[in-house]
């Protein structure tokens, strides 16, 4: 009999997370995604070289539950028996998750009628209460942040400083692959933790000799949900990318900060673009990432073809998995079905052979 290695997020990073002996090692296996090397986009980008981090790889499918592990582990060492977060549904999944894993409630304030079905699916599969609110995320989140001011339960969102702490770890881990920074980071932005997460981990990797440089970030938003690019809040904001579909992100001046300290950008995409990065990732590279996700890439294009690209290594984030949103994978992409007999005969008239 042989025990596996002990793995995740809190196991691997622990000796740079504000986690001790009384924290639970709880894991769900998150973390020590893949990095890989694009097969096709990196030249069209103008690349020298492309690599995307598959974040998608992790267990509910999205970058949260890097954060979340280390959220829901110190939210039971501090002996809350609930966590609530607001969410555009990947959150969500990730809160449910891991509550159940710990044998905690879980509650999550979700957008009516905005949150991709195999969001959903999974919340309602992991138990989680789901409250569906009349309103947009923004609205969602000031609602959790007051509920649990008051309440006995353990907020999970962003603002929780130890989802920031997990998510860092990506940026080690990029680092510790390439054995440096990359040039560029590419990564969507909604609610900006992320973008906050990645450059507070790649300032660390610097400090410690893990890096010699600092990636230059480039944040992408849509553009109908870009406040970081207008400079103000959008109150109602509109995006087929639904996980970004944020007009008041929580961590706004991690962002700018990550954007003006690294000499990077924050710009927008529109939906036909985000689409089209979502469609050429899938028929190019072989990688069915959510539409948000495709936002990293169709930034990264729309910058090249404007000649604003110069080689150079770029990582772009996958953070999402296809699979989270069917009804937009249907409708985006062109099925090539043909109905056939069930015979050798019916399967080659069916392929013109
Ligand atoms: C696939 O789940 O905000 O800028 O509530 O699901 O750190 O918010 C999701 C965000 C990018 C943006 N890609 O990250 C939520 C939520 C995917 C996402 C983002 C999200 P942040």
């Amino acid at each position: 009999m042989t025990t596996p290695p002990p793995r995740g997020v809190l196991h691997r990073w622990g000796s740079v997370l504000p986690i001790g002996p009384e924290t639970p090692r709880i894991s769900l296996g998150e973390g020590d995604t893949p990095l890989v090397r694009s097969a096709h986009l990196e030249r069209l980008a103008g690349l020298d070289e492309l690599w995307f981090k598959l974040e998608m790889c992790n267990p509910t499918g999205s970058f949260k539950d890097r954060g979340m592990v280390v959220a829901v582990a110190k939210a039971v060492e501090s002996g809350a028996k609930a966590i609530m977060c607001a969410s555009t549904g990947n959150t969500s999944a990730s809160a449910a998750a891991y509550a159940a894993h710990c044998g905690i409630e879980s509650f999550v304030l979700v957008p009516g009628g905005k949150v991709a079905a195999g969001k959903l699916a999974q919340a309602i599969a992991f138990g989680t209460k789901i409250i569906e609110v009349d309103g947009n995320f923004d609205e969602a989140l000031t609602a959790a942040r007051a509920l649990t001011d008051r309440h006995p339960i353990a907020l999970v969102n962003s603002v929780n400083p130890y989802r920031i702490q997990g998510q860092k770890t990506a940026a080690y881990e990029v680092c510790d692959a390439l054995g440096d920074a990359p040039d560029i980071l590419a990564i969507p932005v909604g609610n900006a933790g992320n973008i906050t997460a990645y450059w507070k981990g790649f300032g660390e990797c610097a400090e410690t000799g893990r890096a010699t440089l600092h990636p230059k970030m480039y944040g992408f938003q849509a553009a109908g949900a870009a406040p970081l690019v207008s400079g103000h809040p959008v109150e109602h904001p509109e995006t087929v990318a639904s996980a970004i579909r944020i007009g008041n992100p929580a961590s706004w001046t991690g962002a700018t900060s990550a954007r003006d300290e690294s000499g990077g950008l924050i710009e927008a995409v529109t939906d036909d673009e985000i689409l089209d990065a979502y469609k050429l990732l899938a028929s190019k590279e072989g990688l069915f990432c959510e539409p948000a996700s495709a936002a990293s890439v169709a930034g990264l294009l729309k910058l090249a073809r404007a000649g604003r690209i110069a080689g150079g290594r770029a990582v772009a984030i996958l953070t999402g998995n296809g699979l989270k949103d069917p009804d937009t994978a249907v409708r985006t992409y062109t099925a090539d079905v043909t109905k056939a007999a069930a015979t050798l005969e019916g399967v080659e008239r069916a392929l013109g052979l």
